[in-house]
Formats: C-alpha cells, sequence, structure tokens
C-alpha cells in the first residue's frame, strides 16, 4: 500500500473515533530524514514492534544549543506520550520530552459578508495557514504569552487573561519525534464588532501573512491539528 492511500485510510480511521497522531507519522519538516512507517496498531509503545529502529535527528540548529535549547547528552530520553514517530532525537525541537507553545484563536464576525472568521496567519516554515501561535519563554505566563504571539505574528493587540482555554495538551505537529514533541494551551476571543472594525492586521516575526478567513476553511487543513483547536472553541462556546 502506498504511503499516500496508507494516510488518507488513516485520516478516515481518525473521523470514526479513535485519533493516533497523523501529522507526527506522515508529515515532517524538509530537512528531517524519511520517517519509519509506524502502522496505526503499533504506534502504541506498549506494543511490541520487532525491528523498529527509526532514523536518529536533531537538527544542526538545535546542536548548536541556543538559549531554548538543552543539552544533546543527557541521561534519559522521554517517549512521545502519544507512541511512535518514526523518527528518534529532538529534530527541530529544542526540549526534551514536552516543548510548550500558546495558541490564540481569534474569532470575529466579518461585518460586510456577516459571516463568522477566524485569525490564521501563513507559517514561514512550512506555508501552511495556522494558529499565530508560539513558544512559551522560560517563565512566561502562558497569557502573556498568547498576547505576544498575536501582536508579533499579526500585529494585533488583545489581553488573554479573560480568554477561553479550550485545549490543553498534544499537538499534531509535524517536527515531533519519539523524545520531544508540542503541547499547547489554546485560548479563544471572539472579538466585539467596534473592537475588530478597528482591528488591522499586520504580518510579522514566523508569519509570512496574516488574515482572517471563513470559519468553514478554518474547519479543515490548518497547520498540525489546529482545525481540531478550533471545533472544540466552537463547540464549547454556544454563543460563537
Ligand atoms: C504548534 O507550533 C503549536 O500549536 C504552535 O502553533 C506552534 C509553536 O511553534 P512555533 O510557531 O514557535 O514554531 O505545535
Amino acid at each position: 500500500m502506498t504511503r499516500l492511500l496508507y494516510a488518507l485510510l488513516l485520516s478516515l480511521t481518525c473521523l470514526h473515533g479513535e485519533c493516533l497522531h497523523y501529522k507526527a507519522r506522515f508529515e515532517k519538516p524538509s530537512e528531517y530524514p524519511e520517517r519509519e512507517l509506524v502502522p496505526d496498531a503499533l504506534v502504541a509503545w506498549d506494543v511490541d514492534f520487532p525491528g523498529y529502529n527509526p532514523p536518529y535527528y536533531v537538527s544542526p540548529t538545535v546542536l548548536k544549543q541556543p538559549s531554548w535549547a538543552e543539552p544533546e547528552e543527557v541521561s534519559i530520553h522521554p517517549l512521545n506520550i502519544e507512541g511512535r514517530t518514526g523518527i528518534a532525537g529532538r529534530g527541530l525541537l529544542g526540549k526534551w520530552g514536552p516543548n510548550y507553545a500558546a495558541d490564540p484563536i481569534v474569532t470575529r464576525i466579518n461585518p460586510e459578508t456577516d459571516q463568522l472568521e477566524l485569525l490564521v496567519i501563513l507559517r514561514k516554515d512550512c506555508q501552511q495557514w495556522a494558529l499565530p501561535g508560539g513558544m512559551v519563554d522560560k517563565g512566561e505566563r502562558v497569557t502573556r504569552t498568547l498576547t505576544r504571539e498575536l501582536q508579533e505574528e499579526a500585529g494585533l493587540a488583545l489581553d488573554f487573561s479573560e480568554a477561553r482555554i479550550v485545549y490543553q495538551g498534544y499537538v499534531d505537529d509535524p517536527r515531533n519525534t519519539d523524545n520531544a514533541w508540542m503541547e499547547t494551551t489554546a485560548s479563544h476571543l471572539h472579538l466585539p464588532p467596534e473592537q475588530s472594525a478597528q482591528s488591522a492586521l499586520t504580518a510579522g516575526d514566523d508569519a509570512l501573512s496574516a488574515r482572517w478567513i471563513p470559519i468553514n476553511e478554518a474547519l479543515e487543513n490548518l497547520y498540525a491539528n489546529h482545525s481540531e483547536f478550533v471545533k472544540l472553541a466552537l463547540n464549547t462556546n454556544p454563543n460563537k
């Protein structure tokens, strides 16, 4: 079975209930080696996978050990909480184990079309539309990260201290490996009409572009599993 067909089958399985990590097995940044194929049934660590021998990869950027990266030499390599990914090491992620991020989910009603819209950015690294999220700096409060990242990537200044947390946990990020993975806090703010009318967007930092998209577009094909976070924001808020 080709990789593509297999990926399609998996995504369909996912729609019907069990949802194993998928982009962490079938997508990767271009600098990573090919992932070893991990079939659905062999994702869990407690299932035997005789011969499993994924390539080990740590990006040269991480090996230079910038302030956000941990040393390469550690006594324990934590195991991905969602199971096998087909690549060992840390890839592009700086920390062994969880790497913490925050994702602002900002919605508005378009004053001209009366449609619900979501604020997204185009990521520089992979040219995919995504929530304007980013990494939590050392010692930073998550509400501060949400405000800072939104300002840096979309040029919008919003206070997230009263925002509703809709998701906390694992991100099915294409950078994840067997030993390093993304976790996030996604919080939702819906802008009242007067505020959204004054909110001009300016792409910056890691974003090539920032824009509002109709909510139906946002519910599929965003980076990692961001579309799922958006669904949660809508499903848990009867007013939006
Ligand atoms: C995703 O990567 C998170 O959900 C967040 O959107 C993003 C953080 O990483 P960078 O944008 O800082 O690369 O896993």
